[in-house]
């Protein structure tokens, strides 16, 4: 079968407060994504950016979350795009933008798997909703969101909810979790490899057992990598950083792991912000990222 790569943009501020990440899929194309991926696919087609516009910050007075609305309204566009990608046949990899738009993705794929696995590699939990978020930003919601948890203008995204079910999901790199999100965990029984673990049992032992475990109980596997979740010693371009993550090398292992599994059928690279970032550093690490997910060799 033929290896066909559709790469969609989704430039997308609106899930949080910091105006940059909307910048992340120029920056993560001029890093060179295209060229860099080339050789490691039959085809590839770049569809573009998903229209955002610069719309005004809107507070929902009823739920208090951020832009809900909008947020709700381009995530439909980007899960129509991403459904049709797979429908098709093309491998789906989304340019973020904020975290937000895992829930369009999401809903784009989800509808394709019975049941769908996926890893949420972050320094977040993303588990909030609009009682447990200390900010309101949707940024934070988005895997609550796809477990069919928070408001329902989110969860009924592409039509049906829940996208995931709990049992399906890793998240690897956790440090900064809220008490909503930590209860939410201990209720679901969410498999976590925090930054305790992946600093005990180190990287490759953390995916060894994620793959097996996914392999067992999910019929493709979707890839929320928030650069966030790498330290921001290593990826200073992103909103919301979280001292001691996940170093370039681990995760470069971690996707080259994945790439040997041959699990992985969708992926997300999100958070990426040029403005915080240091002569696009971050949305470089995000291309060399992908490129060893794909499958690039040193020899
Ligand atoms: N937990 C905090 C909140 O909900 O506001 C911070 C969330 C940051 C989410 C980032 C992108 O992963
Ligand atoms: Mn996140
Ligand atoms: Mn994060
Ligand atoms: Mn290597």
């Amino acid at each position: 079968m033929k290896k066909k790569l559709s790469i969609i943009g989704m430039p997308m501020d609106l899930g949080q407060m910091r105006r940059g990440v909307d910048m992340g899929p120029s920056a993560i194309r001029y890093a060179g994504i295209n060229e860099r991926l080339k050789p490691l696919f039959d085809e590839i087609h770049d569809l573009g950016d998903i229209a955002i516009g610069r719309p005004e910050v809107i507070v929902d007075q009823e739920s208090n979350l951020r832009n809900l609305d909008l947020v709700a309204e381009k995530n439909a566009l980007l899960a129509e795009k991403v459904d049709e990608a797979v429908q098709a046949g093309w491998f789906p990899l989304v340019l973020g933008g904020d975290h937000s738009i895992a829930i369009g993705t999401l809903a784009g794929v989800a509808k394709h798997y019975k049941n769908l696995g996926v890893i949420w590699y972050d320094a977040h939990g993303d588990l909030n909703t609009a009682e447990t978020s200390p900010s309101g930003n949707i940024h934070g919601m988005p895997l609550a969101v796809s477990l069919g948890i928070g408001h329902s203008k989110l969860t009924e995204i592409g039509g049906y909810t829940p996208k995931i079910k709990p049992e399906n999901v890793v998240i690897i790199g956790a440090r900064s979790l809220d008490e909503g999100e930590r209860i939410l965990i201990k209720e679901k029984g969410i498999k976590v490899y925090t930054m305790h673990e992946i600093d005990r049992m180190g990287m490759a032992k953390v995916m060894e057992e994620t793959i097996a475990y996914l392999k067992e109980r999910t019929d493709g596997v979707h890839l929320s990598l928030d650069l966030d979740g790498l330290d921001p010693s290593e990826c200073p371009g992103v909103g919301t950083p979280v001292i001691g993550g996940i170093s370039f090398r681990e995760s470069h292992l971690a996707m080259e792991m994945l790439e040997e599994s041959k699990i992985i059928t969708s992926a997300e690279f999100v958070e990426v912000n040029p403005i915080l970032d240091e002569k696009n550093k971050t949305a470089s690490i995000a291309v060399g990222l992908m490129a060893s997910l794909f499958g690039e060799k040193l020899l």
